[in-house]
């Protein structure tokens, strides 16, 4: 997801300043070099990383199709998880008795001893101002469960903040809302063994949304991102054909100094079956020395410790010591999208993430 790894910059503001086609030639060359420069120190870390997929440029991501998944609704058998050892640390059914947020919504939603939400813009480039209204409950697949849904849609917002961390004066008019949650509890894979996050998700079918289910790793009075890690379990995309997901990207991130990653070829594409009309469970088990990404529970990507730190798709075994937080977001456009994405409409109905719940399990 890259949270801090691109700025988002002059979404709403023009170049009335430029009064003539010669100023307007030093000020674009100024603005580019100026781009570079804080792209540079702010995502690149100027060394390192070639792997951020900046606007302008493409990258191949190792892909492979898995076979074949007809299943559909998968369940998970936590009675054979516990009896093999497995302890559940963090978990969220999204089901009744939730407390109501915004006060007054017709639905009892997020649970605020577990999560916290933005209300805000985000970064690399996206669309959207979260906002807790669009974190709703809603009935899912399963009758008498309820689903967390983050829905997308298009709404205009005046002066938002154009991130959580926005000064009063930096803000914004957006044009797309959506909804963002982070688990209050967090851990670190160092206080254990091994450890499985999972989700059972069903994604949105919109073009232009960017679901994700991921960890961002908690800041420190000195470290930053991609310092405190992350790891992407499911990020995935309405291409810009408009065609349904059968596709989702695994991946996670850690460096040594603020913005320069250091992680390479570690993004893996994934084909599978539609992930729009079903519910998958989508997981990763993190362990000291690699990340094994799950679908459905059958094993689709392993990043493994390698100690040639060029190896493509190796794992730093740091990470296993950064303490996590759990991340639901569902963007809008941004640079996922490609640079061939047009924003546009979100039909109704089509801009839903639904999640059944989210659990942790250790041992
Ligand atoms: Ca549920």
């Amino acid at each position: 997801m890259k949270p801090h790894s691109l700025i988002n910059y002059n979404r709403n503001h023009g170049f009335s300043m430029v009064e003539t086609a010669k100023q307007l030639t030093y000020f674009l060359a100024d603005k580019r070099l100026y781009l570079a420069v804080v792209f540079c120190l702010l995502s690149v870390g100027c060394t390192q990383n070639k792997e951020f997929p900046e606007p302008g440029t493409t990258k191949a991501i190792p892909h492979r199709i898995a076979p074949v998944i007809t299943k559909c609704g998968s369940v998970l058998d936590e009675a054979s998880l516990i009896n093999k050892g497995w302890n559940i640390l963090f978990e969220d059914n999204f089901g009744k008795g939730g407390i109501l947020l915004p006060p007054g919504a017709p639905n009892p939603t997020l649970d605020e001893t577990k999560w916290t939400y933005w209300t805000s813009g985000a970064y690399n480039n996206e669309l959207q101002y979260y906002q807790p209204a669009n974190l709703t409950l809603g009935n899912s697949d399963v009758a008498g469960n309820l689903d967390l849904m983050i829905t997308a849609k298009e709404e205009h917002i005046e002066d938002g903040a154009i991130s959580p961390y926005a000064g009063p004066t930096e803000v914004g008019d957006f044009e797309y809302t959506s909804g963002r949650i982070e688990s209050i509890q967090t851990f670190r894979g160092s206080d254990y063994n091994k450890v499985r996050i999972y989700a059972r998700i069903k994604l949105p079918t919109a073009y232009g949304l960017w679901p994700a289910f991921w960890t961002l790793g908690v800041d420190g009075p000195n470290e930053q991102w991609p310092q405190n890690g992350e790891i992407d379990i499911m990020e995935s995309k309405v291409d810009v054909l408009g065609n349904v997901p059968t596709e989702y990207q695994t991946n996670y991130f850690y460096g040594t100094s603020p913005g320069n990653n250091l992680v390479s070829g570690a993004e893996f594409e994934v084909g599978v079956a539609d992930l729009t009309s079903c519910y998958h469970i989508f997981m990763v088990e993190w362990r000291e020395e690699e990340l094994k990404y799950y679908f459905d529970e059958l094993l689709i990507d392993t990043k493994t410790y390698d100690p040639d730190p060029l190896s493509s798709g190796h794992y730093i075994p740091e990470l296993w010591d950064k303490e996590q937080r759990i991340v639901l977001s569902l963007a809008y456009g941004g640079d996922f999208l490609g640079n061939n994405f047009v924003p546009g409409a979100i039909a109704a109905g089509t801009g839903t993430m639904y999640v059944d719940w989210v659990k942790v399990f250790v041992k």
